[in-house]
């Protein structure tokens, strides 16, 4: 049995350069001089730590098993006298007053109505840095407005006098049950916006028979996920396919042995679109000065939170994978970022077991169309093909769902389920578990009321005669302004001027 070494701060503080750098993390020293180059998020951040407990950045941005993944075990050096480490006393600014008093001033969790008041809660309690990667879309964030707006073209036609007293919005989606035609869909880094980051989800999800999709690039581990997981509930993955393949056949392989029951490959993310919200929140050292870094892939290191952390992602994955895929894993595979007929129709030709139509929540080609706008042309063209309806060929739509009303736009379209990310997302940032529980408690409500209205008693009794979409590919007519969403939709703003 060897002993474990136990460091002292100063011994650690040795160790604080480019050519030998020691960091701490969660009380374990590492060697990390050689992982420099390596890192995604570029060197500049960790060497702001060199020498030092780096925890506190550490945490929000990665899964707590990134470094035992990612560093030989030789350099794992053993753990540290927290008593000879100077406490890391962090500076209070103005910017984090403010959150806290927005934090303790909450509204009471009774007077969120809507998906919308948790943006506008989540907007003031999170930090700037967590507000602009979790809010911001590409480029002129055309697309992301037009999610919303797309909902709003297509028009409701009801039917009456059918004798709603019981009305049932529950489904199953690629065979298992679920409470809602919607699933939690992947979002990435939830320690930005909450300490208990993505296992809110998990939990509130467990309470109330929801599908949750796990995120490739989520703060908490896949194992701790799964692990505060109810034993017969339904998780599926979603995956960024690394560029090393080997780390990609272990990872599904793992989620596969843990019961994961389905696998949803982003397709719409050979590079990362740009976001300028997220950009404008740069790395900043101890000079306060941005460091602007060119990783291996050219990309600057100094372009948001989301770019710094995507050099792993593999802009060569193609459809001659699809067949690889197959051969790793049983898993239903699920191609999430279609965006065009053509692509649904090769999709179903490959022998996957569905398709997510999105836009990435408007976060990567701007003025792509809306899911919704896609799921009407795809559906037509299948159909045509004889591809649909197939009920072992799933459509999913994700993108701007924020009423129980659009979800039932898309269902009577032809999808099966719809996506729900950012919704979820900022009701655990502003109310952690209990947060996602009223989404979803919502999400119900909404759910009966506007069944009964629309006449339709069951998830089948959805269907295209109940919707009105023929303005829905014109992008030019009017609708009525939607209030709650362009209050809580922060403008886009111009460079900064310095202060001083
Ligand atoms: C996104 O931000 O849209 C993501 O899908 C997650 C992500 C986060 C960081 C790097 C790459 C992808």
């Amino acid at each position: 049995m060897s002993d474990v070494r136990v460091l002292t701060g100063p011994e650690v503080a040795a160790h604080a350069s480019r050519d030998d750098c020691w960091i701490i993390v969660h009380g374990k020293v590492y060697d990390v001089t050689e992982f420099l180059p390596e890192h995604p998020g570029g060197q500049a951040i960790i060497l702001k730590y060199a020498g030092k407990d780096a925890t506190v950045a550490y945490e929000p941005i990665h899964p707590p098993d990134a470094i035992t993944t990612n560093l030989r075990p030789e350099k794992h050096l053993g753990v540290i006298d927290a008593s000879t480490v100077a406490k890391v006393v962090q500076e209070v600014t103005e910017e984090e007053k403010r959150r806290q008093k927005f934090l303790a001033a909450r509204p009471p969790l009774d007077s969120i109505i809507n998906m919308h008041d948790f943006e506008s809660v989540a907007r003031q309690v999170i930090t700037e840095k967590a507000w602009a990667y979790y809010s911001s879309a590409s480029d002129d964030e055309i697309t992301i407005r037009e999610n919303r707006m797309a909902y709003q073209r297509v028009w409701f036609r009801p039917r009456i006098l059918r004798d709603v007293t019981v009305v049932d919005w529950s489904t199953t989606i690629l065979g298992h049950k679920s409470s809602l035609p919607v699933y939690i869909s992947a979002t990435a880094l939830g320690k930005l916006g909450h300490p208990e980051g993505e296992l809110c989800l998990t939990r509130a999800a467990a309470n109330h028979g929801v599908i949750q999709m796990i995120a490739t690039l989520a703060s908490c581990s896949f194992d701790e996920i799964v692990d505060a997981a109810k034993p017969d509930q339904t998780l599926y993955l979603q995956l960024y396919v690394n560029k090393d393949r080997e780390i990609t056949r272990k990872y599904v392989q793992h989620a596969e042995k843990r019961g994961v029951k389905a696998l949803f490959i982003t397709v719409d993310a050979p590079q990362l679109g740009r976001r300028e919200k997220d950009m404008r929140m740069k790395f900043v050292g101890d000079d306060g000065v941005a460091k602007v870094q060119e990783g291996q892939d050219g990309v600057k290191k100094d372009q948001g939170v989301a770019r710094a952390i995507s050099s792993f992602i593999d802009p060569s994955l193609s459809w001659k994978d699809i067949p690889w895929f197959k051969s790793i894993t049983k898993m239903p595979i699920i191609l999430k970022g279609i965006a065009t007929a053509e692509d649904a129709i090769l999709a179903y030709e490959a022998g996957v077991q569905g398709i997510v139509l999105s836009n990435h929540g408007g976060r990567q080609l701007d003025t792509a169309r809306s899911g919704l706008e896609i799921l009407v042309e795809v559906t037509a063209a299948l159909r045509a093909r004889g591809y649909f309806p197939d009920p072992k060929f799933e459509i999913f739509v994700d993108g701007g769902v924020r009423r129980a009303s659009d979800v039932l736009k898309a269902l009577a379209l032809g999808a099966k389920a719809v996506g729900v990310g950012r919704p979820f997302l900022y009701a655990f940032c502003s109310y952690g578990q209990e947060g996602v529980e009223k989404a979803i408690q919502i999400f119900r409500d909404e759910f009966e009321m506007n069944m009964r209205l629309l006449g339709a008693r069951t998830i089948d009794e959805l269907v295209p005669e109940m919707v009105d979409a023929s303005a829905l590919s014109s992008h030019i007519v009017m609708t009525p302004q939607d209030n709650l969403f362009q209050q809580t939709y922060q403008p886009l703003a111009g460079a900064k001027f310095n202060e001083s």
